[in-house]
């Protein structure tokens, strides 16, 4: 087995509200406290973490002073610059603070909307500084509890306004920021708009600068809604629109458990590791996850540690089960290959197709030999291969 150390090359990264959560939940008051982020950052590095994200709020309490904040930066950027630590992703809280109880960018009040849109551009300026490419937007009190208080069309409408504003303010800026929607179908709101890949992808085509606009699709929350996660990754890589990733587990529909990435629905985890390495995405490899509440310090850093071995043994039994050639044999005998084939060969016609006959009785005789092939993977994964 390959060495399963984390180092920086691996381009693992951490958001500071993961290790920093002190674990309140809507049963229960902080089991954890609080934790300096220059502080998080010198122990993501000793774990071998190449990157760090942040909310605003996560770097900044809500309404610090310009001196406090001022202070809070420079402490960040001086913990960086010792521990060579880069932030490549950066979002705005626009939903812990009651101000945005009923939506922020798609709140009925208009006023809110604004004062949503001026914290998002002041912590857009700040990741700009800080080198960030990407910047997030998870809308997670964008939605509604009930049917009647929220005109969906028009929230659309105003989504895609402030998005617009946004792309055309880094554009003017001349910031290397691309934007990254984080789905999710509920939790907080009863249901959040845009729930899913599929819907966010949808709403991206109607933007003003699609092109700017991408995805950051979250592992647990593409599975609170009963769908495939790998499915969701490869449509989201197949538009192009892959930008960055929330890695964590989660035990099928329930509450958002942000499990420790591995932890969860491990099978899944296996096919998409094996997916993003075989696809070539090269973008960060984010964790979005929360230590369990249950834990003291010690398990933080355990849980931290354990996402990114995780993801290395299931990237090296990947690379094992690419490489066997009983693997290899197994998707030949499923015709895996075959789909790469174009239906229609180049130039022909509809008229050629039309003549063809196909043995149907014959065909529907075929097996896929699917079975034999899964059980390939899950020996890969019991570690029997
Ligand atoms: C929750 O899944 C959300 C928020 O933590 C954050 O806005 C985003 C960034 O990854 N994920
Ligand atoms: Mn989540
Ligand atoms: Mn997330």
């Amino acid at each position: 087995m390959n060495d399963l150390t984390p180092r920086p090359e691996h381009r693992f990264s951490f958001g500071l509200w993961t290790v920093g959560w002190q674990a309140v939940d809507p049963f229960g008051v902080a089991t954890r406290d609080p934790m300096d982020p220059a502080y998080a950052v010198e122990k993501l590095a000793e774990l071998g973490a190449w990157g760090v994200s942040f909310h605003d709020d996560d770097l900044i309490p809500f309404g610090s002073s310009d001196t406090d904040r001022a202070n809070r930066i420079a402490s960040f950027r001086k913990a960086l610059e010792s521990t060579g630590l880069v932030v490549p992703m950066a979002t705005t809280n626009l939903f812990t603070h009651p101000v945005f109880r009923e939506g922020a960018l798609t709140a009925n009040d208009r006023d809110v909307r604004r004062f949503a849109l001026r914290k998002i551009l002041r912590n857009l300026d700040l990741a700009a500084e800080l080198g960030a490419s990407t910047y997030v937007m998870w809308g997670g009190r964008e939605g509604a509890e009930s049917p009647f208080n929220k005109d969906v069309r028009a929230a659309l409408d105003r989504y895609a306004e402030s998005v617009n504003i946004l792309c055309a303010y880094v554009r003017e800026q001349g910031y290397d920021i691309r934007f990254a929607l984080e789905p999710k179908p509920n939790e907080p709101r009863g249901d959040i708009l845009l729930p899913t890949i599929g819907h966010a992808i949808a709403f991206i085509s109607e933007l003003e600068e699609p092109d700017r606009v991408g995805l950051n699709p979250e592992v647990g929350h593409e599975q609170m809604a009963g769908l495939s996660v790998v499915h969701g990754y490869a449509q989201a890589l197949w538009h192009g629109k892959l930008f960055h990733l929330d890695l964590n587990g989660q035990n099928g529909p329930r509450y958002d458990q942000d499990l420790r990435f591995g932890n969860g629905d491990v099978k899944s985890a296996f096919a998409l590791v094996d997916l993003l390495e075989h696809a070539g995405y090269s973008g960060p490899r984010h964790f979005d996850f929360k230590p369990a509440r249950t834990e003291d310090e010690s398990g933080v850093w355990a849980s931290a540690a354990a996402c990114m071995r995780n993801y290395l043994v299931l990237a090296d039994k990947a690379r094992r089960f690419r490489a066997d050639p009983d693997v290899a044999a197994a998707l030949a005998d499923s015709r895996v290959d075959q789909l790469a084939k174009p239906t229609l060969a180049p130039g022909e016609s509809l008229a050629d197709l039309r003549t063809e006959e196909l043995d149907i009785a014959a065909a529907a005789q075929r097996g896929a030999h699917a079975e034999a092939l899964d059980q390939l993977a899950l020996e890969y994964l019991f570690g029997t291969r």
